[in-house]
């Protein structure tokens, strides 16, 4: 943490497991020294065998709670998988989804608190009494946001379907073209309780190393988000989930291609827009394997510096939130 004042609140908008990893570096770093809020996608959701699953919600409070399998990355740590089994045996389908035992309760807590007439936002409330997470975790909205993908199908008349983001990720492993991310009601949203505030009042806003069209991208498309993010007085930073020309995890650079954006941290600044110009950025680290891109990043009107970007462990991260909030303190001037 630099000399200069501390930030007090952060606002983090994440995903799931590269947004988690980043936080727990950030927790690291700040500890109580300051409140963080973390504004979660909640299009990566599914109802599934009648149940509602909150993969990146749940992500967040599990990492940040200790309940994570951190192999993984997703799901609970000491997981067993009989009710999936015992799904698949019965033929039940979809039986590619991977839901672990422990990891059922909290969607069967979930659904009941939905199905009781509680909004998501008191759900996860209710759900990090228990897990602690150390963050003030918001849905980014209410509603149902769904990320729909479009695919090649020889089957279709037109050639092409959808098919739900986890079918995309869990059961193709995104290793067919996307040829379009469509957010199902995602123009339709609101923001949930708390969002805009968590941004307009912050002292510091972070775009963490999540997935940039499917996560963060989503967030900034409930209605009302960008243009908080565009107008906040906080310092905006972002950090690249892009390291030398490749997504390290999960699928970014196949949906990147999907939106006609090229896989490059500096491409992903460029995407995401300097705040000076209309967009959404003040600040932008890339990895020191990017060092090259720091020029074009800073040509498009948005502070940049290279530092490692890899999340190996929890003091690499520490040291990345630590740039991003130095970053931050640099911009405000
Ligand atoms: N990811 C997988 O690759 N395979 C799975 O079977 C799987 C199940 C799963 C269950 C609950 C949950 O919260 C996450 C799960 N994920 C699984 C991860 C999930 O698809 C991704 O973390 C996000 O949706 C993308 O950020």
């Amino acid at each position: 943490m630099t000399d200069a004042d501390p930030p007090r609140s952060i606002t983090v908008l994440s995903g799931g497991v590269g947004g988690a990893r980043f936080l727990q570096g950030l927790l690291r770093l700040v500890g109580d020294e300051a409140e963080v809020t973390v504004v979660a996608n909640t299009a990566d959701d599914i109802w599934l065998h009648g149940l509602k699953v909150c993969p990146d919600l749940d992500t967040v409070m599990y990492t940040l709670g200790g309940g994570i399998d951190a192999v993984r990355g997703w799901g609970r740590t000491d997981e067993s998988w009989h009710a999936k089994e015992e799904l698949a045996a019965y033929g039940v389908e979809p039986s590619w989804f991977g839901l672990g035992d422990r990891d059922l309760a909290t969607h069967l807590v979930r659904t009941q608190m939905l199905e009781a007439g509680y909004p998501l936002s008191a759900v996860t409330t209710a759900l990090c009494e228990r897990w602690r997470p150390g963050v003030r975790l918001l849905p980014m909205t209410d509603d149902r946001v769904e990320t729909h993908i479009v695919v090649d199908d020889a089957d279709e008349p037109s050639g092409r379907r959808a098919v739900h983001f986890q079918e995309y990720w869990v059961r193709l492993h995104a290793e067919v073209p996307a040829h379009a991310v469509v957010p199902v009601g995602l123009e339709a949203s609101t923001p949930g309780p708390g969002v805009l505030e968590a941004i307009t009042r912050a002292d510091v806003v972070l775009l963490p190393p999540s997935n940039p069209v499917v996560s963060v991208g989503t967030i900034l498309g409930v209605p009302g988000v960008r243009e908080a993010v565009r107008t906040t007085r906080a310092p905006v930073v972002g950090l690249s989930p892009v390291v030398a020309g490749s997504h390290v995890r999960g699928m970014a650079a196949q949906l990147l291609a999907a939106i006609g954006v090229e896989v490059g941290a500096a491409a992903v600044a460029g995407h995401y827009g300097a705040r000076s110009r209309g967009g959404v950025v003040d600040g932008w680290l890339v990895d020191t394997s990017d060092a090259g891109e720091v020029a074009q990043v800073t040509d498009a009107g948005i502070a940049c510096r290279s530092v490692p970007l890899m999340m190996t462990d929890v003091d690499a991260t520490a040291a990345m939130a630590r740039a991003a909030l130095d970053l931050a303190a640099q911009v405000r001037r």
